[in-house]
């Protein structure tokens, strides 16, 4: 009964850390096999499974391709209803639909100005309007969802989601670009940042793959939140 999930750079591929989230935050069991962005394209990469060209890329045990981060969540939470990947309570779970679909098809300035890099963060990076029209609309929708469903956890329903799986790279982007949120915000953001399995996925990244120049941004940089001129946070999770 194992998955194969197929994952880009951990460092940088952003819907790869949907995918993985969406399987080890639920335990369910998996074997990985690593594309490397540094190597052929992606689309190359994965010839062996078609019609599938981009990670992540789930494959059933019994064979069926899944090639897009939110129909897996879709087809996991149906093959894994005791898993609670979407809440239970009805009107929470309406609102983590919601979420992860204005996720899945939005905030295209955040994600191409912004791009995912858990390798550097930056100390003076000056976000233009688009940017700042993304993050508003990001504050707002959050806002909402703690306020109506989050009295019972750190998350935006409460409990951890599928809505949080699909907003860690958009709090790992605020956290390493130092983006301007709100307080309530910042303190969501904070909750990915010492999350375990966030903590675990940052140490895969910094254990494999190559730092890739084209994610890089010529800010100026500071250490990663949470890391030490003398260590890595994320490290000790993985005993580095
Ligand atoms: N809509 C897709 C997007 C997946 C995607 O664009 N993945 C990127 C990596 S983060 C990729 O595979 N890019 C390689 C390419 O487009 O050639 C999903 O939700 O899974």
């Amino acid at each position: 009964m194992t998955y194969q999930l197929y994952l880009g750079d951990y460092s940088y591929s952003s819907w790869s850390l949907r995918g993985w989230l969406l399987l080890h935050r639920w335990g369910l069991p998996m074997d990985i096999t690593f594309v490397d962005f540094s190597e052929a394209s992606v689309a190359q990469q994965m010839q062996a499974i078609p019609p599938a060209r981009t990670v992540p890329t789930l494959v059933t045990p019994e064979g069926s391709v899944i090639w897009d981060s939110l129909a897996m969540a879709e087809e996991l939470a149906s093959r894994h209803p005791d898993a609670q990947i979407w809440p239970v309570d009805p009107a929470a779970r309406a609102t983590a639909r919601s979420l992860v679909a204005e996720m899945h098809s939005g905030f295209t300035a955040l994600r191409s100005e912004c791009p995912m890099n858990l390798r550097a963060a930056y100390s003076d990076y000056a976000p233009p309007p688009e940017v700042l029209a993304d993050l508003s609309r990001i504050d707002l929708i959050w806002s909402y969802s703690r306020n109506r469903h989050g009295a019972g956890g750190p998350w935006l329903c409460g409990t951890y989601s599928a809505a949080d799986a699909f907003f860690a790279p958009v709090a790992m982007r605020i956290a390493g670009y130092g983006l301007p949120v709100s307080p309530e915000a910042q303190a969501y953001v904070q909750a990915h940042l010492t999350d375990p399995a966030l903590r675990q996925w940052r140490a895969m990244g910094l254990e494999r793959g190559s730092d890739l120049p084209q994610y890089a941004r010529t800010h100026s940089r500071r250490p990663w939140p949470g890391d030490t001129a003398s260590g890595s946070d994320a490290a000790e999770s993985l005993d580095l």
